[in-house]
């Protein structure tokens, strides 16, 4: 299985929190630095990911989540689906 995404600067809390849940159900996951100064959280690539231009943002082959309310979602997903 290809590895999770995860968007956004790992040093970011919001970012952290998504992290540890991938580590808590052992899920393999890649990082994907966003560059908050050069205002990439605001690129058109990125707005598909979030719309609200925020980081973090996830993305599971097709699936695309953002927003913290989503994490117990991907993250049962990714349970059951191991
Ligand atoms: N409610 C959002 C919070 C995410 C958030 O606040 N992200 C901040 C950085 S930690 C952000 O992207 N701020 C940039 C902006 O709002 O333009 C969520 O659930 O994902």
């Amino acid at each position: 299985m290809a590895p999770v995404k995860v968007f956004g600067p790992a040093m970011s809390t919001n970012v952290a929190r998504v992290l540890v849940c991938l580590e808590e159900v052992g899920a393999e996951y890649e990082v994907v630095d966003i560059d908050f100064k050069a205002m990439e959280h605001k690129s058109p690539e990125h707005l598909v990911r979030n719309p609200f231009g925020q980081i973090p943002a996830f993305q599971d082959g097709d699936l695309l989540l953002f927003g913290m309310i989503n994490l117990p979602f991907s993250v049962t997903t990714l349970s059951l689906s191991k």
